[in-house]
């Protein structure tokens, strides 16, 4: 496991109910390094480069209009394994069923249908962190 960048996203829920602090507590608890931060209000183009795994699938639209319903968080941390770490720390994706203990899990609310409200993102290899950086931190 080498030393390694993500990209962590508080999605708009987490800002407006004023999480991002309470989220960012826990991932530098665990040790990750906050490298960068900023309060991002994203636009589409940047959100379909974020999101161009998922175009075409039936929540692609839904997600991105949750994403510009109000401001980010963008931060790069820093860390050991933090890509795994940090999703490990996130939890499942549908916070209905994520595990206690995870953000998703202790934080997320169920929310039925509305998955993409799950507070945050996080990159999923090192090649999305590279890329994804590049889009919120360019
Ligand atoms: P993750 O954010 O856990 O990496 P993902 O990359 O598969 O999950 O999906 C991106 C976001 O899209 C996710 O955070 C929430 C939303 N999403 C995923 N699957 C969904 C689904 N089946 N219905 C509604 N939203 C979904
Ligand atoms: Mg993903």
């Amino acid at each position: 496991m080498s030393t390694e960048r993500t990209l962590v996203l508080v999605k708009p829920d987490g800002v407006s109910r004023g999480l991002t602090g309470a989220i960012l507590a826990r991932i530098e608890a665990k040790g990750y390094v906050l490298a960068d931060l900023k309060l991002v209000h994203a636009n589409r183009e940047m959100l379909e480069q974020h999101y161009e795994e998922h175009v075409g699938k039936p929540f692609y639209e839904p997600l991105v209009e949750f994403m510009l319903s109000g401001p980010i968080v963008a931060a790069t941390f820093e860390g050991q394994g933090v890509i795994a770490g940090f999703r490990s720390l996130a939890g499942a994706t549908d916070p209905t069923t994520a595990a206690p203990g995870t953000i998703r899990g202790d934080f997320g609310r169920d929310w039925g249908l509305k998955v993409q409200q799950n507070l945050v993102h996080g990159s999923d290899s090192p090649e999305s962190a590279e890329r994804e950086l590049g889009i919120w931190f360019a």
